[in-house]
């Protein structure tokens, strides 16, 4: 079965449009799977009806996450917010988790993921980490940039068959309190968690990098999209 994989989208607020990078569901396409972008509905209910007719969920890259949600207040570097996506993605994950739903996090998605699950974030690691890395990459967005050491015993170890990978890195924020069903799979060498996974929810995983920027450069970076829809291909509500 080729199975359907829903794609949260991001926002242009001030023009009141949704759209999504199209490498992520080309990224799913080559995987073997069909792509389905998913509107940011309000209703909860909605939100359940239109997962129940997925078989895998990734949660894709975009703003900050409102910082109520993992109860702190905005600090001076915060970025710009979506409450609605927030909202969102947060009733798409309290589904898909509790229906054992396979999914994959994507940069934002590994933070909105750790905050559904009770972790917290660094709202800006240049200003809390000290002796951070650059995070934010200054070359083109396929370029590999840091290192990310894996567990050696990680599902991300057995799927690189490597101790680690050199990732691209797009973000300003990051898991700081990693919640209680996650487990670390990988750092960069600032000691930032760029990879988790889960004993709990074992079909559920996320990057801090962006493997659809790199994988039409170097194949070996769509082996996550390849893993989702391997396992969504066995899942169904
Ligand atoms: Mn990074």
């Amino acid at each position: 079965m080729q199975p359907l994989i829903g794609l949260s989208c991001a926002a242009d607020l001030e023009r009141e449009r949704n759209f999504l990078a199209k490498a992520y569901w080309q990224a799913v396409v080559a995987a073997g799977g069909i792509p389905c972008l998913l509107p940011p509905l309000e209703e909860k209910s909605q939100v359940k009806k239109l997962l129940s007719k997925m078989n895998g969920l990734i949660l894709t890259g975009g703003p900050d996450i409102h910082p109520h949600y993992f109860k702190d207040e905005p600090l001076p570097k915060i970025g710009t917010v979506d409450l609605e996506r927030d909202r969102f993605e947060l009733n798409c994950l309290e589904f898909a988790l509790e229906k054992g739903m396979p999914v994959l996090a994507i940069c934002r998605g590994i933070q909105v993921l750790n905050v559904a699950l009770g972790g917290n974030l660094y709202q800006d690691i240049n200003t809390q980490v000290s002796d951070s890395l650059e995070h934010f990459q200054t070359a083109p967005d396929w370029t590999p940039w840091h290192r990310v050491s894996f567990s050696p015993n990680s599902l991300f170890a057995r799927l690189y068959n490597s101790e680690d990978l050199i990732v691209n890195s797009f973000h300003h924020q990051s898991i700081k309190r990693l919640a209680p069903d996650l487990i670390a799979a990988g750092w960069s060498n600032d000691g930032i968690i760029e990879a988790v996974e889960s004993e709990k929810y074992p079909f559920v995983f996320g990057v801090q990098w962006h493997p659809e920027r790199m994988w039409r450069k170097d194949a070996k970076y769509l082996k996550e999209f390849k893993l989702l829809v391997e396992w969504a291909g066995e899942f169904s509500i």
